[in-house]
């Protein structure tokens, strides 16, 4: 089988660091790079984590990169919160010891190195704002070429977004708001975008059923670790409100391992930069074309994610 070759930036959220360990148990995946920006997360123990995620369930030869990319509005200090809680998880200290290293050079130079170190051409996977990509555009326009195309968890295309700030109207999705600006930067390119955006992930909500699933299956250490993680944020229950957990990023993980949860639809758009809607995604016909999920077969994508949990 014809591995992929993928480049993984993410920003330390349980479901970014969930994805990392899938990633890591996907046959048909080679990770070339790993790299982590303080978005939807604090830098220290996301990186931490990352390492100690590659160390328990993967099998060596990456190392980490820190990103140094700084975003325009800061997320919640709550969210950023949960990569300590992943981070102190007993599963990853167990050994005493790091072994994946930290890499020498921050996350958008890294990336270029992996992008042109790898002979073939190279998916991004992106599960946070698109800073490091758009920065690395503008150091090495030449990488584009090589650039198989982007998978991003980001955007929406309805009125309701998920960010509820000051000054803000509402209508934009957090990765995008984050850095508005290199949203618009990638949009500019000719790079093919596969995005999962809120709309993809709304049949995907982390509910009780799924929760109680994976903790009558703890028996495998990779599912434990999946309830584990899942344990530290708030589920779907009545009805959704500001801090419900998604599979946001983990959707967007399976849909490089397994495009066939999703129905993909292409949709012409712009982002908007300033103002009140900073971060939207507005369609419009004359807009940069991306490939949006807007279907997924619910119950194939949670036996997906749990059978590659068994993997361990
Ligand atoms: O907007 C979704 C993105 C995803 O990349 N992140 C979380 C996922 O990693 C931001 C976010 C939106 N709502 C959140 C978020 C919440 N309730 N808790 C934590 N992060
Ligand atoms: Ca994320």
């Amino acid at each position: 089988m014809a591995k992929k070759h993928i480049y993984f930036n993410h920003d330390g959220g349980v479901d970014d660091l969930v994805s990392l360990f899938l990633l890591l148990k996907m046959d048909n995946v080679e990770l070339t790079g790993v790299s982590v920006i303080p978005a939807d997360c604090y830098l220290e123990p996301a990186v931490f984590a990352s390492r100690k995620i590659i160390d328990r369930f993967g099998s060596g030869g990456l190392d980490v990169a820190e990103s140094n990319s700084r975003g325009k509005n800061p997320f919640p200090k709550d969210w950023r919160m949960h990569a300590f809680y992943v981070d102190a998880l007993p599963i990853l200290n167990e050994s005493g010891k790091i072994i994946t290293p930290v890499a020498e050079k921050p996350a958008h130079l890294h990336m270029i190195d992996a992008i042109r170190n790898t002979p073939e051409k190279t998916t991004l996977l992106f599960t946070g704002p698109l800073t490091d990509l758009a920065r690395a555009l503008d150091e090495a326009p030449d990488i584009e070429e090589k650039i198989e195309r982007l998978v991003w968890m980001g955007g929406t295309f309805r009125e309701a977004g998920n960010v509820h700030e000051p000054e803000h109207d509402g209508t934009a999705e957090w990765n995008v708001f984050w850095d508005p600006e290199a949203a618009a930067r990638v949009w500019e390119t000719n790079i093919e975008i596969d995005l999962v955006a809120l709309e993809s992930t709304n049949q995907v909500p982390l509910t009780l059923d799924v929760r109680e699933r994976w903790a009558k299956e703890r028996k495998h250490i990779g599912v434990d670790f999946l309830g584990q993680c899942y344990a530290m944020v708030p589920p779907l229950v009545h009805f959704s409100t500001n801090s419900t957990y998604y599979l946001w990023d983990v959707l967007t993980t399976a849909f490089i391992g397994k495009s066939d949860l999703v129905k993909v639809q292409t949709i012409n758009s712009v982002v908007h930069t300033d103002g009140p809607s900073q971060g939207r995604t507005v369609e419009t016909p004359d807009g940069r074309p991306v490939n949006v999920v807007y279907d997924v077969n619910r119950d194939a994508f949670f036996d997906y994610m749990t059978e590659l949990a068994k993997q361990v």
